[in-house]
């Protein structure tokens, strides 16, 4: 008989949960509350039905039934695939095929070919399971590259519980926190920081769904998570933002938080917010600190157990100086295990010596401050706190019979941070018709989020004497 686990989600402990009549709920979620009790009762009878599977799809709607899938193989030691609930057609196969995934856990789009495994929102099971070895990959989170599919992220059990402890001591993060976002279950952010985070620490979470600036005043929480998009929403209706200035902490992270954002959000609220960075690769490894200096524009200092450093094109260290720029190296133990069937992109991505290549361009100051000055490559995306592959959505444009030639570029935007717009060379005539149908493709094809906000056709794109487009030249 073991009572050990999971001690990766150390608030779901039997013994704790048996124990605690007095703890707090765990989780509201779509509208219903779950008692520590019922969620450890409920994951565990999914556990029982899935333990014999190495590896489960889960289409990451933000529900119980999402909540179940994932604790149920943490409880089981199954590796969970998170899909996103809105991927189109390619991008859902290429996730099944590459992962490997044996089966859909809860909810399954229709016309699979995989067999669904139910989760069962009122059966209870009290059988306990011995704790996986934290090195078993726990998620394969799928994230966008400059050219390709997606590539899957392994994360194991340790790396998470190395990254979640990081946080809770640049955080003060503690049981008394309640934590409130509102933000996809299939990234770092909203999954393994805003699902594990509060299961592991023991604050409860209330995930509203979607991160409006509505939702987050009225959910009353201490710790608040949101992408800059989140935060420029709610500094646009002070009334609103005002309601937060009664919380704890406000994070921001997963893209640049634009000063002035920042500092309207110190100005309604009364403080300013926390910004830490990060990557599916790495989790978070720099943050500003609950008792530390927050600066606009700068993103802290390397939470604990990271080591970060700065090099050139030639791999010769950059000085710390707070002026020079240089490619962002970093090592720790929340790091990934590389990437699924891809050793040629994992081994691209390590130096010689052990460190990770984030592909992001920084400067560090001399009190190991950093501040991320943006990234190498024009070719990876953020829009609102998603990281999108330009090469990926050339490919879908390129599937459709009307388009010859296509570049994808992310272009400044107020509220985006950068907005996906496509500039497209028509085999034939262009209309306003063909650019919602263009957009609609991309949608059935890759994810919502992935579809161009905009169409621009051209007679030609600007290319090199190699014959290369020059995406810098699109604007
Ligand atoms: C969007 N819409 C469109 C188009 N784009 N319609 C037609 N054509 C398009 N091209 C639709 C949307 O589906 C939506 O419809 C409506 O327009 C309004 O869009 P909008 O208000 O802009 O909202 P949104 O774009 O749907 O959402 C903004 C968001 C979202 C809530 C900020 O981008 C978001 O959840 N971002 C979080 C990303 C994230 O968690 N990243 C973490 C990865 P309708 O209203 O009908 O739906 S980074 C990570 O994990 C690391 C480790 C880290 O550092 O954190
Ligand atoms: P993803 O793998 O989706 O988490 O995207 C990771 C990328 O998001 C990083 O490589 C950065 O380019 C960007 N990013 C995350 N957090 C921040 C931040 N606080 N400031 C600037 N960029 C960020």
């Amino acid at each position: 008989m073991s009572y050990g686990p999971p001690l990766l989600l150390a608030s779901l402990n039997p013994i704790a949960v048996a124990a605690g009549d007095d703890i707090p709920d765990a989780l509201t979620i779509d509208g219903t509350t779950l008692s520590r009790s019922d969620l450890l009762g409920a994951a565990t009878s999914v556990a029982e039905r899935i333990s014999r599977a190495d590896r489960v799809a889960v289409l990451a709607e933000p529900t119980v039934r999402t909540v179940l899938a994932v604790v149920g193989c943490l409880i089981a030691g199954v590796t969970v695939v998170p899909v996103p609930p809105d991927a189109g057609v390619a991008e859902r196969e290429h996730i099944l095929r590459d992962s490997g995934a044996q089966a859909w856990l809860g909810t399954a789009p229709e016309g699979t070919e995989l067999p669904v495994v139910p989760v069962r929102l009122h059966a209870r099971s009290w059988h306990t399971y011995p704790e996986p070895h934290p090195a078993s990959v726990a998620f394969i989170l799928y994230t966008s590259g400059t050219t390709g599919a997606p590539k899957g992220v392994m994360l194991s059990r340790g790396a998470i519980a190395a990254g979640l402890d990081a946080l809770v001591q640049a955080w003060a993060w503690t049981w008394k926190d309640t934590l409130v976002h509102g933000l996809p279950l299939f990234h770092v952010h909203g999954l393994i920081l805003g699902l594990l985070g509060p299961l592991r620490v023991g604050s409860p979470v209330i995930h509203t769904g979607k991160p409006t600036p509505e939702a987050y005043a009225a959910a009353g929480g201490s710790l608040y998570f949101g992408v800059p998009t989140v935060w420029s929403r709610i500094v646009e209706k002070p009334e609103l933002a005002r309601e937060l200035g009664k919380a704890r902490l406000l994070v921001s992270g997963s893209a640049p938080l634009p000063t002035p954002v920042f500092d309207k959000l110190a100005e309604l609220t009364g403080q300013a917010p926390i910004e830490r960075y990060g990557m599916s690769e790495t989790m978070i490894t720099l943050s500003t600190r609950a008792d530390g200096e927050r600066r606009p524009g700068w993103v802290g200092t390397p939470v604990r157990g990271v080591e970060t450093r700065l090099r050139d094109e030639t791999g010769e260290p950059v000085p710390h100086d707070g002026v020079s720029i240089g490619g962002l190296q970093v090592r720790g133990p929340m790091l990934f295990d590389g990437y699924l069937n891809r050793p040629d992109a994992t081994a691209e991505d390590w130096t010689e010596d052990g460190w990770f290549r984030t592909g992001d361009v920084a400067v560090i100051d001399a009190d190991g401050f950093h501040r991320i000055v943006g990234r190498e490559s024009i070719d990876l995306i953020k829009s609102g706190g998603y990281r999108i592959g330009a090469g990926e959505i050339e490919t879908a444009l390129l599937g459709h019979p009307a388009v010859a030639e296509v570049a994808v570029v992310g272009l400044p935007d107020d509220d985006l941070g950068q907005r996906i717009v496509a500039f497209v060379v028509p085999r034939d005539d262009s209309s306003e018709d063909l650019a919602v149908e263009l957009t609609t493709h991309v949608g059935e094809q890759l994810s919502a989020h992935k579809r161009p906000r905009e169409v621009r056709f051209v007679d030609t794109l600007p290319r090199n004497a190699m014959g290369k487009v020059q995406k810098k030249q699109l604007s």
